[in-house]
């Protein structure tokens, strides 16, 4: 199928998008070119009957009149030319600036946290479907407590995207969501908002926007629609991974981490003066916290929290999280791995606006691909690495001791608004890097310690 059919199929299946400005500018090719081909056939007619008259007029006697009638035709045909020429330019012009597609065409494999999608396999470009779909989700964020997220894919971070330089995206962006117009701005895009302007969809209106990978890395992406800290704080981000040509060193395990904070507000009937709190020290909060139902009745079930943008201005977030709810990295949720693997975290800071210090306590990074950047030298052998918000870092680390390894932002108070998570290594003790003459005690609680 040329492209000439896929856009008249497209115009057929989504008609609408004739009124974008993309289906506009197409339209405009198919009316020039159609334009070119007539003035085409017209000119050939023209200079069939021109000889046709000529050569009758040769077995004239009047001559001179044969000649004059030549010389117009002669001038018609040659604005005729110029007018084609100008139309075919025209028409190649556009062509020339259509993006061309990679002939390879895939849909891209979507992962939620704290899975990430295997690596790439293939050598030559493709053009990647990717779909994201806007929307609502309420969670129970901690026990006890639910929360409204806007969302991609239904899900707080989104959909982890992996794709390889060179290729081009296809983003496919509908919405469920009746209350407003959502978009998405990537990292790693080249252009104008990141593909914001050209990927807005509201319910029951789709869009589909094309982007070329010119830059490895590792890159956030997020809603940018107004007020686009609102569409961030409430949950629309995620990350896409943009694999350098020549791969990445092969690890055993790959995870998706992404922090972010909630500027979460009780209701106000039952409004207390401090954040929820967890922790050895704070039990006397957390009974508090326990209490809200019985505050609002027996029955009240959980307290459904509400946004304040407010909260978010002062910047004093109720929770900071690591992938959507409190505690989900842990006891079940934690990430798994055995002694001898090497392991890599894929780490984003969707902010809107605390950086994080990421630490994983008991280990050293051995390569950190500093704020994403997959193609300068990693830096070797760091204990904490800086995340900006709207930023991200892979590390790499070796696990030859076993037990439990805590992610955390280390910012420290912030383990207690939920910026914590393990890792979990199976596997026989190696006394050579790790020994005691009495067994191991933790701080039953703590947080830092299971
Ligand atoms: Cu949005």
């Amino acid at each position: 199928m040329n492209r000439f059919q896929e856009m008249i199929n497209m115009i057929c299946r989504e008609p609408y998008r004739l009124f974008f400005p993309l289906g506009v500018w197409r339209a405009w090719l198919v009316l020039a070119r159609g334009l070119c081909r007539r003035l085409f056939i017209k000119t050939l007619f023209s200079h069939f009957f021109l000889e046709m008259n000529f050569s009758r007029c040769m077995n004239m006697s009047n001559n001179d009149s044969v000649v004059r009638k030549r010389g117009i035709d002669m001038r018609r045909i040659l604005w005729i030319g110029i007018i084609f020429a100008g139309i075919t330019m025209l028409a190649f012009a556009d062509e020339k600036q259509a993006m061309k597609f990679p002939k390879l065409r895939e849909k891209a494999v979507l992962t939620f946290a704290p899975e990430v999608p295997p690596p790439m396999t293939r050598k030559q470009p493709a053009l990647v479907e990717v779909n994201l779909y806007s929307g609502r989700n309420v969670v129970e964020i901690k026990p006890g407590m639910k929360y409204e997220y806007w969302t991609f894919n239904e899900h707080v971070p989104g959909p982890f995207i992996r794709v390889r330089e060179g290729d081009t995206i296809e983003v496919h962006h509908t919405s469920s969501d009746p209350n407003m117009p959502h978009n998405i701005d990537l990292h790693a895009v080249t252009g104008p908002g990141g593909g914001a302007p050209v990927t807005t969809a509201i319910k029951g209106e789709g869009s589909i926007a094309w982007f070329k990978m010119l830059e490895p890395g590792l890159y956030v992406y997020h809603c940018a629609a107004p007020p686009v800290m609102d569409h961030i704080a409430n949950g629309m981000f995620g990350l896409i991974l943009v694999e350098p040509k020549k791969g990445l060193p092969k690890v055993d395990h790959e995870y998706y981490v992404m922090q972010h904070e909630v500027y979460a507000s009780k209701p106000a009937a039952v409004k207390t003066e401090t954040a929820p709190a967890v922790g050895q020290d704070h039990m006397a909060e957390e009974k508090k916290d326990d209490t809200w139902g019985e505050e609002a009745g027996e029955d009240a079930g959980p307290v459904t929290l509400q946004f304040s943008h407010q909260n978010g201005l002062d910047e004093q977030p109720m929770f900071v999280l690591f992938n959507e709810k409190f505690g989900v990295l842990m006891k079940e949720g934690a990430l798994k791995a055995k002694v001898g693997d090497k392991v890599r975290v894929y780490f984003g800071n969707a902010g809107p606006n605390h950086i994080s210090s990421f630490h994983i306590i008991g280990t050293i990074f051995k390569n950190v691909y500093r704020e994403g950047d997959l193609i300068s030298s990693p830096a070797r052998s760091v204990q904490t690495t800086l995340v900006p918000a709207g930023g991200s870092t892979v590390v790499d680390i070796d696990l030859s001791v076993p037990g439990t390894f805590t992610l955390v932002d280390h910012a420290i108070f912030r383990i207690e608004k939920g910026a914590v998570g393990y890792l979990q290594v199976e596997g026989r003790p190696n006394y050579d890097i790790y020994a005691s003459d009495h067994d191991p005690v933790f701080c039953s609680g703590c947080l830092v310690h299971p």
